[in-house]
Order: C-alpha cells, then sequence, then structure tokens
C-alpha cells in the first residue's frame, strides 16, 4: 500500500455521513451535490483540508506552479453595473478612468521584449466604442510582435457584449477572435450563476447560460479556458455547489477548462461594502471543497493579488496547486477592491521561495500547464524575511 492510501485511511470522521465522503474521494466516486453541501455545512476545517490536500497530492505530488505573466487592462470604462466592482466607471464618468489605444496597449506589450514571460491576460471593462474589431486588431498587433507570447484574453462578459454588437454569433465571433489571434479565455464574468443571485449583484450582464455558451464556443475550437467563481456575498451554500456542479457538467462534455478559480469577494469602495469579508477559515473550505468536488478539474488556482501572498501560500494545503503569476504590477481589479496586495508583483524568485516555504516544489508553466522549470526545493530552510 502507498504511503498516501495509508494516509487516507487515517483520515477517520466521527460523523458517519462524512466517512461516507471520505469513502467515495478515496474510491474515486464523484460527490453528489448533497455531499458537496454536506462539506460545506458540516466538515471541520483540518479534516476537509486533509482530504483536499490528499487528493491534491495524487493528482500532483508537491509540484506547484506559476507563470511569468502581465496583466492590460485596455479600460475601466464599462457599460454594465455590477455592485461588487470597485474598479469600473460609467460611459458618463469615463473622463475618472481610462482608456488604452491599440499603441499604448502594444507598448506595454514592447517593455517585456526581451523577457521571459510567456503570457499576456487581457482584461478589462466593457467599453461601448472598443469594438470586436478593435480586439482583433490589437490581438492580431500583439501576435505579429510578439509570436511566443500566449494571449489569454477577454471575459465571457466582455466577448458576448462585443459578438452581440458586431451582430454575429457566439460561433462566429469566437472563431473571428481566434483567428485574429486570440488563443485562452480567463476565468471572469461567470460570479455565481444562479440568475437570482446575478439580479442581486450584477443584474445586467451575460447570464451563467450565456457564460457556459461562450466557454463551449471556445472549447469546441480547440482554445482552452478557465472558470472562476465570486463567494462571499449574496450566495448561500447551495448557490456554490450549483455554480461548481454546473462547470463540473460542461467539462465532462468539452474538457476544455485548465483550472478553477475560487474569488474572494473584497469589500471596498464599492456598493457592496456593507457586506462582510469571509473569514480566512472560509477561504479555505472553499479550496478544499472545490478540490473535492471538481473532480475533472485537474487545477485549482489561488490567484494571490485576491487573496494575498501569505494565504496563497496556506491555501497549498487546501487544496490548491496554483498560484498564478508575477503579474508586475499590471492589474488594478483587486488593489482597487482592498487587497493587501497594492501592487501586486513578485519576481520568480519570492514565488519560487514562496512555494518552497509552503514545502512544496515550484513549477514554472505556461498558459497550458507545459512545464517550463522545475524548481526543486532546497533542503536548507527558507527564510521568512525572503517573502516580504
Ligand atoms: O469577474 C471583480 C472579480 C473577476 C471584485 O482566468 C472581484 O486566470 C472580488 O476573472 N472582489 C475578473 N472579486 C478577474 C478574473 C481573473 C483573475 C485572475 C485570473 C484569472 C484567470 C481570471 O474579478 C470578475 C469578478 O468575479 N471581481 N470585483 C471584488 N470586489
Ligand atoms: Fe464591468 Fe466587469 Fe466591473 Fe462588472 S465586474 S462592472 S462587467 S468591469
Amino acid at each position: 500500500m502507498s504511503q498516501i492510501s495509508t494516509l487516507m485511511h487515517n483520515i477517520v470522521a466521527t460523523d458517519a455521513q462524512l466517512q461516507q465522503i471520505a469513502d467515495k474521494v478515496n474510491n474515486g466516486v464523484r460527490l453528489s451535490p448533497e455531499d458537496g453541501l454536506y462539506l460545506f455545512e458540516h466538515a471541520p476545517l483540518g479534516w476537509l483540508g486533509a482530504l483536499a490536500n490528499q487528493v491534491r497530492e495524487q493528482k500532483h505530488g508537491h509540484r506547484t506552479y506559476f507563470n511569468r505573466n502581465f496583466h492590460i487592462e485596455p479600460t475601466n470604462v464599462c457599460v454594465f453595473s455590477c455592485k461588487f466592482c470597485s474598479y469600473s466607471r460609467l460611459y458618463s464618468k469615463r473622463e475618472e478612468g481610462w482608456e488604452l489605444s491599440i499603441d499604448q496597449m502594444l507598448d506595454i506589450v514592447k517593455k517585456y521584449d526581451g523577457q521571459p514571460v510567456t503570457e499576456v491576460h487581457i482584461v478589462g471593462g466593457v467599453h461601448p466604442k472598443m469594438d470586436m474589431y478593435f480586439f482583433m486588431e490589437l490581438t492580431k498587433a500583439i501576435r505579429a510582435h510578439r509570436p511566443d507570447l500566449h494571449i489569454k484574453g477577454f471575459t465571457a462578459v466582455e466577448l458576448d457584449y462585443m459578438f452581440r454588437k458586431a451582430k454575429v454569433s457566439v460561433e462566429e465571433g469566437m472563431k473571428l477572435m481566434h483567428e485574429a489571434g486570440l488563443q485562452s479565455l480567463p476565468g471572469g464574468g461567470a460570479e455565481i450563476f444562479d440568475q437570482s443571485v446575478r439580479e442581486q449583484i450584477c443584474a445586467d450582464k451575460v447570464d451563467g447560460a450565456g457564460w457556459l455558451r461562450i466557454h463551449k464556443a471556445a472549447h469546441q475550437l480547440g482554445m482552452h479556458s478557465n472558470a472562476t467563481m465570486l463567494y462571499g456575498h449574496v450566495e448561500t451554500y447551495a448557490h456554490r455547489i450549483d455554480h461548481m456542479e454546473q462547470l463540473r457538467q460542461l467539462q465532462d462534455e468539452t474538457k476544455g477548462f485548465n483550472t478553477f478559480i475560487p474569488l474572494k469577494f473584497r469589500n471596498h469602495d464599492n456598493e457592496m461594502s456593507h457586506v462582510k469579508e469571509t473569514t480566512l477559515i472560509e477561504d479555505m473550505k472553499v479550496y478544499a471543497v472545490a478540490r473535492l468536488y471538481m473532480d475533472n478539474f485537474l487545477h485549482i488556482k489561488a490567484y494571490w493579488p485576491m487573496l494575498g501572498r501569505h494565504n496563497a501560500q496556506l491555501s497549498l494545503s487546501f487544496g490548491v496547486n496554483d498560484i498564478d503569476g508575477t503579474i508586475d504590477d499590471s492589474t488594478k481589479i483587486y488593489s482597487m477592491a482592498g487587497s493587501e496586495e497594492q501592487s501586486p508583483s513578485m519576481t520568480t524568485e519570492e514565488l519560487v521561495a514562496l512555494i518552497h516555504q509552503a514545502g512544496r516544489v515550484a513549477v514554472e508553466r505556461d498558459t497550458l500547464y507545459k512545464e517550463v522549470k522545475v524548481f526543486e526545493r532546497s533542503t536548507a530552510p527558507v527564510p521568512d524575511a525572503s517573502l516580504n
């Protein structure tokens, strides 16, 4: 019997239903929505973390992924008015925001000439004047300048608006964007799929079915994408499970998702500032349940600019195996929403130290999780100071 399976049998629950869930996990049996709900409602954190960690180690051992990336945020002007958003400005107040031209965005890409970044992540507000043809020109220009840079860009919310405005079907629009150089989709805009929740927090943008349809269209073209879940606002545990269930079903069908990224609601300076943020205990629970429930998602990502680097480090013991990238202070979504990371940027050395200090092996990956470089753990302890 392997060391891991011996450990599995040592994680004993005093609660019979939890024990049944652990047995299912140990036997590779998929958890039902009722199991998922039961975990959120009744599982003690230590037990849940240990079970999620087992699954993580079965799939990845100690390997923990990061990438070298930067973001481009074309604009924060947005036609929508999501109540949790601290970042956007309505078109009528666009002088308070920013609007980058193609040349300005290309200049951002050129700043990385000669540097070994592998991905540009493009995401922003939904600007009524930046249409599909504008972004096709942008992706073509980036590819022409730097063909080795993987373009992961545009949430389903941005794409839905562009396609409707250009009067093309989702399938046609996705094909045009793909041909213009778009390679993967980020996971944003998913929030919580349940319509009653969307009506309270993001009533006017694409609904859950529309979000899923856009990702399915991308997967059918052979593109990959990520999926997020914004949690810790007005949703219930049942809404979270329903959200994960819908993603799990699409993943069964297409196998196109790379990673699942739970995003903690941050309450600074938005219309939902009265909603208290979740505790760290709740955050770790979400990662652990995601690892156990999303059995067909190979990767679970903690996005450190949102969670904070030390909490992201802790999440590596609760099922997480990816902490995103170097970022290089190129995104404002989370600093404006109150994250501790006001200028998110980590060097490769800092990311590697962060992962090593959690007792894991750091692996640089590209967007599609091809390994670029493995950084084995040194035997010497890594001093805390290297993280600050
Ligand atoms: O959809 C906005 C979230 C998302 C807040 O795919 C907020 O690799 C918390 O999707 N508190 C956009 N969250 C960012 C995103 C993303 C981030 C990192 C990696 C990837 C990836 C995707 O940000 C939005 C929304 O869910 N968001 N405001 C807030 N106040
Ligand atoms: Fe616009 Fe995105 Fe902010 Fe919603 S979350 S208001 S779609 S920028």
